[in-house]
This record gives C-alpha cells, structure tokens and sequence, in this order.
C-alpha cells in the first residue's frame, strides 16, 4: 500500500514544533516511547465489549490479560478498591458517572468553569448543565481560594444530588475531607474529578481524595504522564444507595452500576490499545523516578509563581500547590488571547484562560494558565525556570514587534536542542 506521506510529514513537523519548542500547557504532556509503542499496537484491531473475562466477542484471552493487568496496575497506584480503565477520555468518564448516579433534572452542584472548573461540572455548554440542574461554587474575590464555608452554604441552599469538586485551572490543593462532610450534610454523592492533579495525587504528593469521595474520576495523559484516555475509581465500594437490586434480588453496588454505566450505558468497545498504553503509564508511575518527577513538577511551578510575582504579574491565590499557576494579565495591560498568539511565535505553548471574575469573553481572555508537567518530563529544574519566565515577559512586553519575537524564538529552540523529547 501507498505510503500516506501527506499525514506523516504532518506528524513530523508536529515532532519538530514539540521538540523545539517550551510546552506550558497544564494538561499535556510528553509520553515515553513505550507508552506510544503500545498506543500505537495490534491491540487496536480488538473488539472487546464487555469487562475481562465478560466479553460479548471471542478472542478476548489477551486483550483480557492486559486490561486486568493495567485494572490491578491502577488499583495499587491509587490504592483504590475499584477501578474502570475503559473510559475513552475525563469528559466520557464523567458523563458515565453522572449517567450511574443522576437521573435527568435533578441537582448537581460544581465548581465555576469561569473561575477554573470544567466543562463537564455543569456548564450549560455540555451534557451536564443541560442535563442536569446545576450550580456553582468559586473562588473569593480578594484571596482567589475557594471558601468552603461558601460551598457549605450554596449546598445547604440548593440540595444538589451531587456535588463534584476538581479543576481545570485552581492552583491549590482541596479539602477533601472537609467537602464529604458538607456532602454528607445534604446526603450528596461526592465526585471529585482529579484529571489534572492525578500523577501528584497518586504518588502522595497532594491532599488524596479516595478515602473521602463517593467516585473519583481522572485523564490520563496530564501529569500522569500516560495516553490520552480517562478511569474511575472508587477508595471503597459500597451499596448503590437508591436500593436497585440485581435480578437474584441482591443490591446492586456501585462497581456494577458503573461499569455499566461506561458500558453499554455511555461507550461502546473500549480502546484496548489505549488500555495497553494506560498500563504502561501505571506502571511507569509507580516507579520512583516517577515520584522524583512529580517533586520537581511541583517544585518547578513554585519557582515560575514566584518568578512571575517578582515581574509584577498577579498569579491569582498568589502562588501554586501544584503543577499550574493561572496569571491575571489584566495589570500588564496585554489580553490571554494576545499573549497566547505571541507566546506561540516565539515557540512557547500556554493557553488563554479566563480568570476568575473576568470581564472578556472565553475567546479573548484576561489571563492564561501555565503549567510545568511537560517541561519537566524533557529534564528543566529550578535553574532553567527563571529563564523561561524573562523569556516569557520580553515576549508579553513587546508582543506586537516581530523582531523581538522571532529573537525569543531563537533562544528558545536554542535552549529546548539540549532537551531530548524522550530523554527520561
Ligand atoms: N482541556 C483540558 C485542559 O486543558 O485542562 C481539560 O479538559
């Protein structure tokens, strides 16, 4: 067969403007070769409806052997009593969860997509907000945290049927235990969504939500460092509460509404090539140069915080817990839209984000969120990040003179030729 070269030189260049480039973009990552080699395997070619050793097509008995392993490989990661590794992304696992526990209409109360939630916490944009009845819970005004006396306050209001806690763009870590309590004051399932947070979480480097939360749900591919897919899980398992029983008359629980709930309730045949992948990435995190890794991420968004603070930058909460920080750009007079395009001349990836109580649109922006993962993974510490921050200023000062920018660019591929894209 022809080779399809109009693809694979595009997949070049897209490996050319990884490698030379600063990727600050929160969410992404760079994955090891052998994470890509599964990814891109047989595996992909298998029909696998159905859990190991329950599928609806013969030939199963690999497949099977590698989702139970990347099953067994994420329950000890998390130390979690269940795990489901089939949803094809954090979107398709929440959508399953939502889909197990809520019935059209009722509450669910989430945290403010304008203020660093997600889409799929309720916006009127997707699934969950026009599904269900949401509300929302943000961040102060003057500390950019979330009060939880104010979440206590909106969910003794609205009653939801769940409360979901997790981020896309919060730079600090959660009272996990704090939120049960008030979940359990208003007898709500507690969903925490920890896709972003997920590699740090797992290796004890932040707060753990599973002994606390009903359900957990996470992606894979942020700083867990695996390919892009969703899971979830749950610390313990326990008796769906609306009392639904199996047909010999038992409680169901909530592992079985689950798994049926990502299928045939929401997906059809999992990724098996992906779930290969995942395996990998779980297995790669439990090592402890995966722990090491997670130190430096989080050491690495310290420093940046606080490079960008010296620089007059307003990083919203003042600072991070983890591996992002979210900075107001309103006070240096440029938008996140205008800095994004700049900063992606001169080869250095973030993204516009809308800052809590923004007055621009979500396509231009006030702010853009940065994030260490990905630099991280091709081998930048403490010492690099001043640089990157003085690199990053000279391009937001003088976004509008090409000749700055094009000079930035210059030192940027310079600086990221001495960093290899699979280096660890
Ligand atoms: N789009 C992801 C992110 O960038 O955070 C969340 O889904």
């Amino acid at each position: 067969m022809k080779r399809d070269t109009a693809i694979f030189k595009l997949i070049k260049e897209e490996l050319h403007r990884q490698t030379s480039g600063i990727e600050l973009i929160a969410s992404e990552n760079f994955v090891s070769a052998q994470v890509m080699e599964a990814m891109g395997s047989v595996m992909t070619n298998k029909y696998a409806e159905g859990l190991p050793g329950k599928r609806y097509y013969g030939g199963c008995e690999i497949v099977d052997q590698s989702e139970q392993l990347a099953i067994d490989r994420a329950k000890q990661l998390y130390n979690a009593a269940w795990v489901n590794v089939q949803p094809h992304s954090g979107a398709q696992a929440n959508a399953a969860v939502m889909l197990a526990c809520l019935n059209p209409g009722d509450k669910i109360l989430g945290f403010d997509l304008s203020h660093g939630g997600h889409l799929t916490h309720g916006s009127p944009v997707n699934f969950s907000g026009k599904l269900y009845k949401p509300s929302f819970y943000g961040v102060e005004k003057e500390s950019g945290l979330i009060n939880y006396d104010n979440v206590e306050k909106i969910a003794l209001k609205e009653k939801p049927k769940m409360i979901i806690c997790g981020a896309s763009a919060y730079s600090r870590d959660w009272d996990y235990v704090r939120l049960r309590k008030i979940a359990d004051k208003v007898k709500a399932l507690l969903l925490a969504d920890i896709s972003h947070p997920s590699g740090l979480i797992a290796r004890g480097i932040l707060n753990d939500p599973l002994p606390h939360c009903h359900i957990v749900t996470t992606t894979t591919h942020k700083t867990l460092r695996g390919p892009r897919g969703g899971m979830i899980m749950m610390g313990q398992d326990f008796p769906n509460p609306w009392g639904l029983k199996t047909p010999k008359g038992e409680i169901k629980m909530m592992s079985a509404i689950l798994d049926a709930a990502v299928f045939p309730g929401t997906q059809g045949g999992p990724l098996e090539h992906v779930i290969a992948a995942k395996a990998v990435a779980y297995g790669e995190a439990l090592s402890d140069s995966f722990v090491k890794y997670g130190i430096q991420v989080v050491k690495n968004a310290n420093i940046m915080a606080n490079e960008f603070i010296k620089r007059g930058y307003q990083v919203i909460s003042g600072g991070t817990d983890n591996h992002l920080m979210l900075i107001d750009l309103r006070s240096k007079n440029i938008t996140g839209k205008e800095a994004e395009n700049a900063l992606v001349k001169a080869d250095i990836t973030v993204n516009k984000n809308m800052v809590p109580f923004d007055d621009k649109s979500p396509f231009v922006t006030s702010g853009i969120r940065v994030g260490t993962p990905a630099i991280t993974t091709r081998g930048l510490k403490e010492r690099d990040i001043p640089k990157i921050v003085d690199l990053m200023d000279m391009v937001m000062m003088n976004h509008t003179n090409e000749k700055k920018l094009a000079a930035v660019k210059k030192e940027v591929n310079k600086m990221m030729k001495q960093y290899d894209l699979f280096a660890w």
